[in-house]
């Protein structure tokens, strides 16, 4: 049998002007609750929204009203009744109890004001409850939302990469080990790998796969598990990659503008900032930004990599987006491909999001060379064997092809104007942190 009532009511819907008058039955959980003089006032939430309930003694009778009254904040209600205009309650409407039944009664719930951030992390599966947290996880589906369309609507493949995996491509030590059956194996640090072989029959493809950084950094935009996208392109270049880049986070600029007015304005984000994110983003080479951080006042030299207060003065004056391109070699990946006019750097881009909140993807094209590859994998101090079935894709139609990674997490830490990369995610995962 089924649990849904046909005649069940979204608080949001009953909380219109254009419900006044009718009967609803709604479910949902008390968010705020007090009597006064017979009256019982009951805020009652769900996820749609919430509306105010009175309920008096005399229609409820008292055995119902005693229960009803002694319900705490976060039990679980049914109410019965009529909606009435009154521009006391909160959205102008509330709802007068025929009846109301307490499907739980909570207990006292622990979560209230002023309560330190290591105890609402403590009890981050209740402090999820709170209305920003919601409204941001509705912002994190939107984005992904609008990322799957953008990229599906382009002709891109959705992949399923695996997880466990043999080889730790971004850097071995900061990949998580495990014990394989006896055999050391990996958490996927990237996908990348991965979609380079799917790329060969397939030509554009794409993944959602967590990805894991066995890194101790404490910083408000490191996670040791986060949500990576990650794209790989046929037949590209550079400027192939930037332009799929620009327009996919363009694209879920406008998406989450259109579709989340109301949860960005909880969060203190104005659509409008995101309306006004278009395609094409500037580009500007590592060299230029090295340039223009020494004119800062940062001891920055060719060869140093950015970091978080580099980025921030980047990007802090910006409204929109920012490719870095041409980093040196020596601070990136060995899979990248060395640049033709400078083979100092690599054609390579950082994208950084505006108001200091930096790097969001990271993407380059890939060295196509079997010797060259084998090389570069040799002087990171990997052995080649271990990559074995990654160089054999050099030996097969080796075709040029470029690719990036989205840290989901990064762009809604953007979007929704986050101070920290865990309040983009229910259950963050940190060096200090893996429960609740
Ligand atoms: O390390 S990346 O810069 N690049 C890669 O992993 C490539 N193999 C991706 C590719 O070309 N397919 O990570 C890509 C993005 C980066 O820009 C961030 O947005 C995000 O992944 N990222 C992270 N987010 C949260 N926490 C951590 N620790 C993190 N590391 C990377």
């Amino acid at each position: 049998m089924s649990l849904e009532i046909p005649d069940r009511v979204l608080a949001a819907a009953a909380n219109r002007p254009e419900t006044v008058g009718k009967e609803v039955h709604l479910r949902g959980w008390i968010h705020r609750t007090r009597s006064s003089g017979g009256i019982l006032f009951l805020l009652v939430k769900d996820a749609s929204g919430q509306i105010q309930v009175t309920a008096r003694k005399d229609l409820l009778g008292a055995e119902a009203f005693a229960r009803a009254e002694k319900a705490l904040v976060e039990s679980a209600v049914e109410v019965e009744g009529t909606v009435h205009a009154d521009p006391r309650a909160p959205g102008g409407q509330e709802v007068r109890a025929r009846r109301v039944e307490v499907v739980h009664a909570a207990e006292v719930f622990p979560i209230f004001s002023g309560q330190t951030e290591e105890f609402l992390l403590d009890h981050r599966h209740l402090s999820i409850r709170s209305a920003e947290m919601v409204a941001t996880f509705r912002v994190k589906a939107e984005v992904m939302r609008a990322a799957r369309e953008y990229l599906d609507q382009s002709g891109y493949w959705e992949m399923t990469p695996p997880i466990l995996t043999g080889n730790a491509a971004e850097g071995g030590a900061e990949a998580f080990v495990l014990d394989y059956f006896g055999t050391p194996a990996y958490l996927s640090q990237t996908a990348q790998l991965y979609l380079e072989a799917l790329l060969f029959p397939l030509e554009k493809v794409y993944a959602f796969t967590p990805s894991f950084r066995a890194e101790k950094s404490r910083t408000p935009r490191h996670l040791t598990e986060f949500t990576h996208l990650e794209a790989e392109l046929a037949w590209a270049d550079l400027e192939d990659n930037l332009r799929l880049q620009e327009g996919l986070v363009a694209h879920i600029a406008q998406r989450v503008a259109e579709a989340r007015a109301a949860d960005l304005r909880v969060l203190g984000r104005d659509p409008k900032d995101l309306r006004a994110i278009q395609a094409p983003f500037p580009r500007m080479r590592y060299e230029e930004a090295i340039r223009i951080l020494a004119e800062k006042g940062f001891p920055i030299t060719f060869g140093s990599d950015l970091g978080t207060a580099e980025e921030r003065a980047l990007t802090q004056d910006r409204a929109g987006p920012l490719f870095v391109t041409h980093f040196p070699k020596a601070v990136k990946a060995f899979y990248m491909l060395e640049s033709p006019h400078d083979p100092r750097t690599v054609e390579c881009a950082d994208l950084l999001a505006p108001e200091g909140y930096g790097e969001i993807i990271g993407g380059s094209c890939r060295e196509t060379d079997l010797e060259r590859l084998t090389q570069r994998l040799t002087a990171t101090g990997a052995r080649p064997e271990d990559y074995a079935w990654y160089l054999d894709l050099r030996r097969y139609g080796s075709v040029p092809h470029a690719g990036f990674g989205l840290g989901i997490e990064r762009v809604v830490r953007w979007i929704a104007r986050r101070e920290h990369i865990r309040d983009t995610t229910p259950f963050p995962r940190t060096p200090s942190r893996v429960t609740p």
